[in-house]
């Protein structure tokens, strides 16, 4: 299998990170959406990062996608329980927190691409606000050590991704001094092999322009 994309994205990251915690061998392409547009085109129409090369051949895109085949694939050893409320609470959780990826995505686009004079002042109050409840909500809501009781989760691989992606991007939004529980995840996550086996490397990153 190949994974296309770089783990400055928190969805690309998840996927590996479950990927190595299946023991399931695949490299890594890490196209760029910027600098890799036209090739990334090819293997989704919307440019956007992760995809998946099975095999086969055959192309999953989407994190969420990607993630239930490779549940699917490993039978009842998936970090997302197969069925009932302790699945929807997993998704539920995911949810949250991809939510909070695409928030911090687009608030750091907009100020990225922008000039300060030129960043929409009202969206970025908006999405700000967004990022801000959906972390508090997930601090509300978060167990201990992992997020749901003492087995780490779907949830946890999600978060972790997704706080990194925020510490690297709008650290702000995630202070030392903020957030007890949700600290305890990520460094739980951080500590695992197979989030230490999918770490940002120096070239995966922005670009000043489009
Ligand atoms: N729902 C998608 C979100 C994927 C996504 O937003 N990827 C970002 C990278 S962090 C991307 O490729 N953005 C480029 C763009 O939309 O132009 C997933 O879970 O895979």
């Amino acid at each position: 299998m190949i994974l296309v994309g770089q783990y400055d994205s928190p969805f690309v990251r998840r996927v590996a990170v479950t990927l190595h915690h299946y023991h399931m061998p695949f490299t890594r392409q890490p196209l760029s959406v910027f600098g890799d547009f036209k090739e990334m085109g090819k293997l989704n129409p919307l440019v956007r990062v992760p995809a998946l090369i099975l095999e086969t051949g055959e192309t999953l895109i989407d994190s969420n996608v990607i993630i239930d085949h490779l549940d699917q694939a490993v039978g009842p050893r998936a970090l997302t329980p197969a069925h009932g409320p302790e699945r929807r609470q997993v998704l539920r959780i995911c949810a949250v927190s991809t939510g909070c990826s695409d928030k911090t995505v687009s608030l750091y686009f907009e100020r990225h691409f922008h000039d300060q004079k030129a960043v929409s002042a009202a969206l970025d109050k908006r999405l700000a606000m967004q990022l801000k409840a959906g972390i508090e909500w997930l601090e509300h809501e978060c167990g201990t050590p992992w997020f749901i009781d003492n087995k780490m989760t779907q949830a946890d691989v999600t978060i972790g991704c997704m706080l990194s992606h925020v510490k690297l991007r709008l650290p702000e939004f995630f202070p030392s001094d903020k957030y007890p529980k949700l600290h305890v995840i990520a460094r739980h996550c951080e500590m695992m092999p197979e989030f230490d086996a999918a770490r940002i490397g120096a070239n995966e990153t922005v670009p000043k322009k489009l």
